[in-house]
């Protein structure tokens, strides 16, 4: 047990009636004491006090859930606040007590703590184990540390959309990477960033990136970067000294059929600014099922993306090369460039070609990488 309470005389006292139960205590007299003492061991239970100078009881389980999503903290509080209970219950605190605290409750509390804290061991453990099963879940201070993690491991790979007659480089698209263990898949990095209120700010970082990458290596062709809905009602993209602005020209923003354009306020005059700062607009995942048609009438896109659900195994699909053809007969009549995204096969390649396609991305040409990946022909 740790116990952390900045007035000694309380930590003695709870000290010992821990003690007297049998087991093991530590005591520290602040947070970020405790704070290197939970970081140097492991805890079955932490108990501590909230308001404590320099580091209170909320910081120091936020510090804690960086390294330890499991160990119980049970809080006890001479002043009591809805806030800081609100506050503590989010962060995943385990029990939120007033004092005066009569012993046998927070012996009980505590021998509670203990049990929940193995069985969140062992499910930890299965899951481990089933990595392929279960997300790892956590409280929204585990939720948090694993994105800050996942932002500080942050990088931005590129995949190459290619014209298949002209065997040649189209454009890059740039696709969102971490290498955080517990996000590494781009859904569940947004997904947390959705959950943590953080997709703008998500969004940014992702465009100062593709800046700075685009400073250092001009990428050899026409850039296309994905965006999030919460990156369409952001004043950065379209401020004059926005991190991407400078290099609108070459770039084409995705905009995914996910995304409820509906919901966006005044769309239209948005995507205008954006055509006026020189962007391009592609509509990304079309057939993926999340919109229709309308979003060619609400964006009016210079690019559409067709999803690679309508392109596997499109060459064994009589319906797939349908939907394809007219799709591909209804963006000509609109002068609107069609892209098929994740080919993977010759025979997919060939069939799309054969509809009357010509720009291709997937991995038969390459797998999005660092650098700009040179795509393969053959
Ligand atoms: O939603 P969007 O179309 O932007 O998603 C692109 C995703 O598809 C990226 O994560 C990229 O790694 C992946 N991808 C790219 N090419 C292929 C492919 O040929 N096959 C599969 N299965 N995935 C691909
Ligand atoms: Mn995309």
């Amino acid at each position: 047990m740790l116990v952390v309470d900045d007035e000694p005389v309380t930590a003695r006292g709870y000290a010992r009636a821990l003690s007297a139960a049998g087991y093991k205590v530590n005591v520290a007299h602040d947070g970020r004491e405790a704070a290197a003492m939970a970081k140097a061991h492991s805890y079955d239970v932490i108990i501590s006090d909230i308001a404590m100078p320099d580091m209170d009881g909320l910081a120091l389980l936020r510090t804690i859930r960086e390294s330890d999503l499991d160990v119980p903290m049970i809080f006890m509080t001479g002043s009591p606040a809805l806030e800081s209970a609100v506050t503590a219950i989010e962060y995943g605190a385990f029990r939120y007590l007033v004092k005066p605290i009569a012993p046998e409750a927070m012996l009980e509390s505590v021998a509670r703590a203990v049990r929940v804290h193995n069985l969140a061991r062992v499910r930890r453990e299965a899951m481990a184990v089933h990595e392929l099963e279960g997300k790892p879940i956590g409280d929204r201070a585990g939720l948090e540390a694993r994105f800050s993690s996942a932002v500080d491991k942050l990088w931005v790979a590129a995949q190459p959309i290619v014209s298949w007659s002209g065997r040649s480089i189209f454009a890059y698209e740039t696709l969102l990477r971490t290498d955080e263990p517990t996000l590494r898949s781009p859904l569940d990095f947004f997904d947390a960033a959705e959950r943590l209120g953080k997709a703008a700010e998500l969004g940014r970082t992702i465009r100062q990136r593709v800046a700075r990458q685009m400073r250092e290596t001009p990428p050899p062709a026409l850039l296309f970067v994905n965006l999030h809905p919460a990156d369409l009602e952001d004043d950065e993209l379209y401020a004059d000294d926005g991190a991407l602005t400078p290099f609108a020209k070459q770039v084409v923003l995705e905009i995914t059929e996910r995304a409820a354009l509906d919901r966006i306020h005044e769309l239209q005059s948005r995507v205008t600014r954006l055509r006026t700062l020189g962007y391009r607009i592609a509509i990304d995942d079309l057939g993926a099922g999340y919109a229709g048609l309308t979003s060619f009438a609400q964006l009016e896109p210079e690019v559409v993306k067709v999803d690679m659900s309508l392109v596997r195994g499109i060459d064994r699909s009589p319906v797939k090369q349908k939907l394809v053809r007219s799709i591909i007969t209804l963006c000509t009549e609109l002068g609107i460039q069609l892209v098929a995204e994740g080919i993977e096969t010759v025979e997919e390649r060939d069939a799309l070609v054969a509809l009357g396609g010509d720009l291709c991305q997937g991995y038969l040409f390459a797998k999005p990488g660092r650098g700009f990946p040179d795509p393969q022909f053959a």
